[in-house]
């Protein structure tokens, strides 16, 4: 037939919730896909974004084609959340709505492609959210790790990743997650961030953020935004890609903000012209609803104050998980020390369980998660959280 030569592709991480639904056993756990879940195991929409979408209903709004850069009161409000309100570089940003962070992380990586003078590489965390690769990879940069995560103390390898940094050719492009790493939930500290500052100083790097986690890691999104301010705060000509997925509860809305600091407001100007020719023949403009229903909550003083106390609430149930799920595998008498689980940040924790103890602990005791032993932490429960802890003590002791 026509096309007999399409192989079958390996499946995704959407394969671990089809393998989940079909298990039979009623304590299965699913801990694969990073979406937020209620303590009763529910996908959760905020109480800020259903207010905002009974006023969006209310103004009976048509359906319009937004501009190629979208819903324009949405990607204001998005800067000044991850810049800060009174940020100088808001007077010079290029900015555009974007497909989600996915979407965002894609016109950046294609305008890396058409405009970044120097080499059409960039470096990424050795792990890194899988997907990044893909993306650079398909608009024609390549992805070149550097150290980050350190597999005997489960943290931080802070001097790998400076010295990977120090012995990459100067002025390179380098992946950066804002906060809440993916896949490990180690994050650098503050006083880490300023070092790494100075190092992209002195070796000319540019910092290209990904933020798809703001507010979600700590429950306050200033301090979440702490790496991109300081940056920025130093000069640096950053490029951001931000989410609303996760700290808004829009997943399927795709509602996402890509972000360039220019020099001035006139080279923003002229970055953002280019944004705009390589988005018109991608997907022509970005889908209004999501960006509606940010706007209407950032830009509201008393839904904007809501929905920060959303975001910590979901970032507080997460941190009390980890507590307990620490506690009770303590509580087992497990060997190991577990406290990685509670200083890692964000959605994810890093188990350190092995491909092989992964495969056991899905078979034996049908819990799921990705075979790095990454748990999304925002699928534990209060009920599963005991069946989870003797599930990891059995595979692991
Ligand atoms: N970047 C990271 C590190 C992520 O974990 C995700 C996924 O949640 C994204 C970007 C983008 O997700 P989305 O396209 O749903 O905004
Ligand atoms: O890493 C995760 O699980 C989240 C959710 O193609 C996700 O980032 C996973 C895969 C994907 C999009 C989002």
């Amino acid at each position: 037939s026509i096309w007999s030569n399409v192989p079958q592709g390996p499946p995704a991480i959407l394969g671990i919730t089809e393998a989940f639904k079909a298990d039979s056993n009623p304590k299965k756990i699913n801990l694969g896909v990073g979406a937020y879940r209620d303590d009763a195991g529910k996908p959760y929409v905020l109480p800020s974004v259903v207010e905002a979408e009974e006023r969006l209903l209310k103004k009976a709004l048509n359906k319009e084609y937004a501009g190629i850069t979208g819903v324009p009161e949405f990607p204001k409000a998005a800067v000044k959340l991850a810049y800060g309100a009174n940020s100088p570089a808001l007077d010079k940003l290029a900015i555009t709505q974007t497909i989600s962070g996915t979407g965002a992380l894609r016109v950046g990586a294609e305008f890396l492609q058409r405009w970044y003078s120097g080499e059409k590489k960039i470096r990424v965390p050795t792990p890194t959210w899988a997907n990044h690769k893909a993306i650079f990879k398909d608009a024609g940069i390549t992805t070149v790790d550097y150290r980050y995560y350190n597999k005997e103390t489960i943290g931080l390898d802070f001097d790998g990743l400076v010295e990977d940094l120090k012995n990459t050719p100067p002025g390179s492009t380098v992946l950066l997650h804002a906060c809440a790493h993916n896949p490990t939930g180690v994050d650098p500290s503050q006083d880490q961030w300023r070092e790494l500052s100075k190092v992209f100083k002195e070796l000319g790097h540019v910092p290209f953020f990904d933020m798809a986690y703001q507010g979600f890691a700590s429950g306050d999104a200033d301090r979440d935004a702490f790496a991109v301010r300081h940056f920025v705060e130093e000069g640096h000509k950053i490029l951001l890609c931000q989410s609303f997925a996760k700290n808004m509860g829009l997943y399927g809305e795709r509602a996402g903000v890509f972000s360039v600091v220019g020099a001035d407001a006139e080279e923003a100007k002229r970055i953002e012209s280019q944004l705009k020719i390589i988005i018109r023949p991608m997907y022509s403009n970005p889908p209004i609803h999501g960006a509606r229903l940010a706007a209407e909550i950032l830009n509201d003083e008393k839904l904007y104050k809501q929905w920060l106390g959303e975001v910590k609430e979901m970032a507080d149930r997460i941190i009390t998980m980890r507590t307990l799920l620490r506690g009770k595998l303590e509580k087992l008498g497990s060997k190991h020390d577990w406290s990685h689980i509670t200083n890692q940040i964000g959605m994810f924790a890093y188990t350190g369980l092995t491909p092989e103890e992964v495969a056991k602990i899905t078979k034996d005791h049908s819990v799921y998660l990705t075979k790095d032993g990454r748990v999304s932490v925002a699928g534990i429960t209060s009920s599963n959280v005991d069946h989870l802890a003797q599930a990891i003590f059995d595979v692991k002791g």
